[in-house]
């Protein structure tokens, strides 16, 4: 039997029937320097219990499964170095040695769908790396969110890699993709990708019905919110075309692979835009925070 911890938050939510909302960790010990990693973890959690539902941010803590951290275990958590990235392929690994890691957007959909929990907030997804037609580099993410019915409500994904081509698998895999309040795609750091948006909903609630919906259905697998990023926090994608373009340049000069590329990619940008491009993460982790505890509002209202 898999130890599933859950907080103490989270199982009040759970037996009083509020909304719950999972959160992600290798946003948090890979995506982001100490101490913005914390501060921004913890300024997720309370934008969360603002908007009226309880944050769950998924780990995995000496073999066990943790559903919701408290403040002093995400705050060891946040501190610690060479944490594992756990995906779809390594979480059983880790939790059966004892072991301690972060988990993926694949990952936390997995424990999220676990614990019972719909509706999942983060930044931005993994997806297909540019140069994948030789590198065959493409995130866990998207498989996951064909197979596992959480929603995911992101930035789109993250515009170091080739977006069109990340919408593309997108497609193929029948993953809705539901562009909040745009017609277009937005691009992470920036509010548009100039990829016109497979579906437009303007409200939480419809987002709800269609994941309830989907689950009627009998269709496996969950859906894609992109949520733009607020106008005044965004970058416009002019300012980081060089920029993304000098971080891969240097990602191939140093042989840089596998998991190892998208935590590079996202510090070398950081460093390139003098901190600009974690400001605008920040940013827009919070934006999507809020809407996916809107989300989950709604759809624990379907339900009750
Ligand atoms: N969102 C962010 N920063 C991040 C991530 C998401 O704002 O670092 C993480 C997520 O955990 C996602 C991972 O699953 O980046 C993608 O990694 P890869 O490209 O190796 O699949």
């Amino acid at each position: 039997m898999i130890q599933m911890a859950e907080s103490l938050e989270v199982t009040e939510a759970r037996i009083d029937g509020r909304p719950i909302v999972a959160l992600e960790s290798t946003i948090i010990t890979h995506g982001m320097p100490w101490p913005q990693n914390i501060e921004t973890a913890r300024a997720v959690e309370a934008a969360i219990r603002e908007e009226g539902a309880v944050p769950a941010t998924m780990a995995v803590i000496d073999g066990r499964l943790r559903v919701g951290l408290d403040a002093a275990a995400l705050e060891s958590f946040a501190r610690t170095d060479g944490v594992a990235k756990l995906s779809r392929a390594d979480l059983a690994a880790c939790i059966a040695t004892g072991g301690t890691g972060a988990t993926t957007v694949a990952a936390t959909m997995i424990a999220a769908r676990m614990a019972g929990i719909e509706v999942f907030a983060t930044g931005g997804i993994g997806g297909v790396h540019r140069g994948a037609e030789s590198s065959f580099d493409i995130s866990a993410d998207l498989q996951e969110l064909s197979q596992t019915p959480v929603t995911v409500v992101a930035a789109g994904a993250k515009a170091i890699l080739d977006l069109p081509k990340t919408y593309e698998v997108l497609e193929t895999l029948g993953v809705p993709v539901i562009a909040y309040g745009s017609d277009w795609m937005p691009a992470f750091w920036s509010r548009s990708s100039q990829i016109p948006a497979p579906l437009r909903m303007d409200d939480a609630a419809a987002i709800a019905r269609a994941h309830a919906t989907r689950g009627a259905l009998g269709l496996s697998g969950g859906q894609l919110v992109a949520n733009p990023i607020p106008e005044d926090a965004e970058i416009s994608a002019e300012d980081l075309a060089p920029v993304i373009a000098q971080a891969l340049a240097e990602a191939e000069a140093r042989g840089i692979v596998a998991k190892a590329v998208t935590p590079f990619l996202l510090d070398r940008v950081f460093t390139l835009t003098e901190g600009r491009s974690l400001m605008a993460n920040i940013r827009l982790v919070l934006n999507n925070a809020r809407l996916a505890a809107a989300i989950a509002r709604e759809l624990s209202a379907i339900r009750s």
